[in-house]
């Protein structure tokens, strides 16, 4: 892959701001398979599962956090919320043994949706480093 074309696929996978499809799993116009929920936080099932247990953890109110990268100290809270929901996730999962939490954050990280979302993965052996 040349240079040009990496540039371009990175653009294209740039935070535009805009809305995105977690929006619709939120507001459940698009079904998910929702493994927590509470007044801030939504955890579902990935659509293409990288591990037996493979669990996105996401704020309902994204307010600027298209990724991580963008974090300001006012999200403080949502942040810890975040966080104390994957260990919840990994509870009622059975992994809580043994889990990763992986966050994207930009497209050379291939982020693909910029609403920030926790990676809650287990069920398998994992390696590292990680790709
Ligand atoms: P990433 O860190 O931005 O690359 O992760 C986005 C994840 O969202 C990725 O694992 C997708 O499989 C997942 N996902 C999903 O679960 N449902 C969707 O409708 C879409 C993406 I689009």
């Amino acid at each position: 892959i040349d240079e040009e074309a990496a540039a371009r696929a990175a653009a294209v996978n740039a935070d535009s701001g805009a809305p995105t499809i977690f929006d619709k799993i939120i507001s459940k116009e698009i079904p998910s398979s929702i493994v927590y929920e509470d007044e801030s936080v939504l955890a579902f099932r990935d659509i293409s599962p990288q591990a037996p247990v493979h669990v996105l953890v996401i704020p309902k109110l994204r307010d600027g956090l298209t990724e991580l990268g963008k974090a300001e100290k006012r999200h403080g809270e949502i942040l810890g919320q975040l966080l104390y929901a994957a260990r919840i996730v990994a509870e009622r999962e059975g992994i809580i043994d043994g889990f990763r939490v992986v966050i994207n954050s930009g497209a050379s990280a291939c982020q693909s949706v910029y609403h920030l979302h926790l990676h809650v993965l287990g069920g398998r052996q994992m390696k590292w480093p990680p790709g």
